[in-house]
């Protein structure tokens, strides 16, 4: 059997961008923080990392659409897009949750591009807190690896 997998070393010439989500940024910023640590524990050279900023989870799909499309595959081997989205009284949360979680797939599949997905969706504050650098972990983090992965799994098609 031929089995395929990438692994978790991220050369130091390869060029990676963040994209991550200002609302809640008392979280989004240990996410952010979190997929730095990844990136460059994996090798990579934090002069390569590019941090782009949208307002929320809602826009982060506009921006990666507008990376892509201005890259053509060239200047970034891989995107990792981190949000927080926290349920409050409304159903506000559906809605971003679900544009966000939709968008980053739909733009990630139209332009064939390695894409990673580190968007907390909870349903409280605490649960956010959780996994962004305490109890849960750091899904920042995790989605830099996942990112990483991808990206030299790629390499092998
Ligand atoms: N954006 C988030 O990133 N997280 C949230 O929890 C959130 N809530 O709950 O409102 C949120 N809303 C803002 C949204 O992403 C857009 O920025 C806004 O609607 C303007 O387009």
């Amino acid at each position: 059997m031929n089995t395929f997998q990438g692994n978790l070393n991220i050369g130091s010439a390869e060029r990676v961008a963040i994209i991550a989500s200002r609302f809640n940024h008392l979280i989004t910023d240990r996410l952010v923080e979190g997929a730095k640590d990844s990136f460059i524990r994996h090798g990579g050279d934090e002069s390569k990392l590019d941090l782009v900023l949208v307002p929320g989870a809602y826009e982060i799909p506009f921006a990666l659409n507008k990376i892509l499309d201005k890259d053509k595959g060239k200047k970034y081997s891989g995107i990792c897009c981190l949000g927080a989205v926290i349920r409050g009284a409304t159903p506000h949360f559906d809605y971003v949750s679900a544009e966000a979680t939709k968008g980053i797939a739909n733009v990630a599949l139209k332009y064939n591009a390695c894409v990673s997905f580190g968007l907390l969706t909870t349903d409280t504050i605490e649960q956010a807190i959780e996994r962004a650098g305490t109890k849960a972990g750091n899904k920042g983090f995790e989605a830099m690896n996942s990112l990483i992965e991808l990206i030299n799994l790629y390499k092998k098609f």
